[in-house]
């Protein structure tokens, strides 16, 4: 009996390690999300315009079909943390068809473009993916 409960409890701890999401510190998501800003803003003028945006989603679209995949997407962040990944897939797959594609990305990008001037600047990026993610994962820090 004792030997059982033994294994009982071993088992649930060898599954308990259900790796908790955390996310980095807001200073260092900022660093992280400032970086990926510099990324998307291909010809360094200080802003994301359409076409730089529609770029991201392109270049993630590995056999150019049209549509990124949750593999094809997560395929550039293999080792790092998956679950924020994949929570912010199905977040940007707005109309949740297993599909991001071009259409998808441009509503996302009318939401961040808060002066609605087709560009979008660092802040309004570091803001609405703050904000997302906090969303998405209430309980870190
Ligand atoms: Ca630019
Ligand atoms: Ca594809
Ligand atoms: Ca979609």
């Amino acid at each position: 009996m004792l030997a059982l409960l033994c294994l009982a409890v071993s088992a649930a701890a060898a599954m308990s390690p259900r790796q908790q999401v955390s996310l980095p510190n807001n200073h260092d998501l900022r660093i992280f999300l400032d970086q990926a800003f510099r990324n998307m803003d291909l010809d360094h003028d200080g802003t994301v315009d359409q076409a730089e945006w529609d770029n991201v989603i392109m270049a993630g679209d590995a056999d150019s079909d049209g549509c990124v995949t949750l593999a094809e997407y997560l395929s550039p962040h293999a080792g790092t943390d998956r679950e924020i990944y994949t929570a912010l897939y199905h977040h940007f797959d707005f109309d949740h068809n297993g599909c991001l594609n071009v259409i998808d990305m441009q509503h996302e990008f009318r939401l961040m473009d808060q002066h609605a001037d087709g560009q979008l600047t660092m802040h309004e990026w570091d803001h609405y993916m703050i904000k997302i993610l906090t969303h998405l994962f209430p309980h870190h820090g």
